[in-house]
């Protein structure tokens, strides 16, 4: 643990100090990780976040991974901006669902002004539920930032997908620097930053600890840092090259988690996209190595998640429960 300051987080870590932490024997890893996760946290809770999809498809930009792009040919269909009452009613549902935080996803570049009103009228809605508030709409201005800030958002997620050595392989239509901007006008607001990246699209474990050694060193660390396992989009890039060669181990990925806890200990780790292809027992090592979120509600965005049935009977056999809520329900992760 001598890298490690169980009572400071760490802003100084160099690329090779996070690399040396993933070459850690797994056990040791692991190990080092729950224990930096029990100083933080409660190891047997868990946040629940719902994800919509409130602008889908039809994106200007090329990440390599995405179903929503319009550069590729996916088979999704684009659709407009969601009412905002649409938007508050499934809000609803979430929250009675056992959601604590709602994330509005859209498929945009940047935010335009003239989408902001409705935008706001959604954002104050869910709030008024008594949810967390958090959105994903792409590069923002620092004026947008403040108006959305005023509106009532609590988060804003921003990833930076990978580390800046590999991002050429990934997205060509937005650079690095323009995603830090973006992260640097959401703090500036005095929002939480929720940013992160996706693991198993062809990068190494070095790309792997290059992302987080970029989280790790930004003026703040996020607030949430979701992990994402690549869901492989059969028409993008990156999906196609990785059912073509294979997904990245498992063990890797719990690695990865695992890292991200121990780099950025204060942060909800979210174990996010691909926990729908992950066995009970991944999921397991995943939350014995520090995550402590995860997505709910059978959806991410356009991609499948396991349904509340099947989370429910998780947390109950692992003993997890929801955040916020005192006593697991006996046959649902719903609160109470
Ligand atoms: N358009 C906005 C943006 O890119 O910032 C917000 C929505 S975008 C879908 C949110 C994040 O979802 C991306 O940054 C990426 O990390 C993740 N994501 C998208 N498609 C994915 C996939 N197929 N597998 C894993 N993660 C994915
Ligand atoms: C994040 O890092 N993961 C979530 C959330 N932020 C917006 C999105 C995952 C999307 C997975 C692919 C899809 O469902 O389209
Ligand atoms: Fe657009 Fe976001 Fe998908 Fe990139 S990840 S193509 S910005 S929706």
């Amino acid at each position: 643990m001598s890298q490690i300051n169980l009572a400071h987080p760490r802003h100084d870590w160099t690329l090779d100090q996070v690399e040396a932490l993933f070459d850690l024997p797994f056990m040791e890893l692991v190990f080092q990780a729950a224990t930096v996760h029990r100083a933080w946290f409660d190891p047997s809770e868990v946040q629940l976040s719902q994800l919509l999809s409130v602008k889908t498809g039809g994106c200007a930009e090329n990440c390599g991974y995405c179903s929503q792009s319009a550069h590729f040919k996916t088979g999704l269909k684009a659709e407009k901006l969601m009412d905002a009452e649409v938007v508050i009613a499934k809000a609803r549902e979430a929250r009675d669902g056992g959601a604590q935080r709602f994330c509005m996803g859209a498929a945009w570049r940047e935010l335009k002004d003239r989408d902001l009103p409705r935008l706001a009228a959604m954002i104050g809605g869910v709030k008024a539920l008594g949810l967390e508030t958090c959105a994903t709409l792409g590069m923002l201005t620092p004026d947008q930032a403040r108006q959305l800030k005023d509106a009532g958002l609590d988060y804003y997620n921003h990833n930076l997908d990978t580390g800046p050595e590999y991002y050429g392989d990934v997205v060509s239509t937005r650079t690095y620097q323009e995603r830090l901007d973006t992260l640097a006008y959401v703090r500036d607001a005095g929002m939480s930053t929720c940013c992160g990246g996706i693991v198993g699209m062809g990068e190494q474990r070095r790309d792997r600890a290059s992302l987080l050694h970029q989280l790790a060193t930004l003026p703040a660390h996020p607030d949430s840092l979701p992990i994402n396992g690549l869901v492989p989009v059969s028409g993008t890039p990156l999906g196609d090259k990785v059912l073509k060669e294979g997904q990245i181990d498992s063990i890797e990925f719990v690695r990865t988690i695992a890292v991200a806890r121990i780099v950025c200990p204060k942060a909800m780790v979210r174990l996010s996209a691909g926990r729908d292809e992950m066995s009970r027992e991944l999921q397991a090592l995943c939350f014995l190595a520090g995550a402590n979120s995860i997505f709910v509600g059978g959806k991410l965005l356009t991609t499948p998640l396991p349904g509340q049935d099947e989370d429910s009977a998780l947390f109950q056999d692992l003993d997890l429960r929801p955040m916020g809520v005192k006593t697991a329900a006996p046959e649902t992760v719903a609160a109470e």
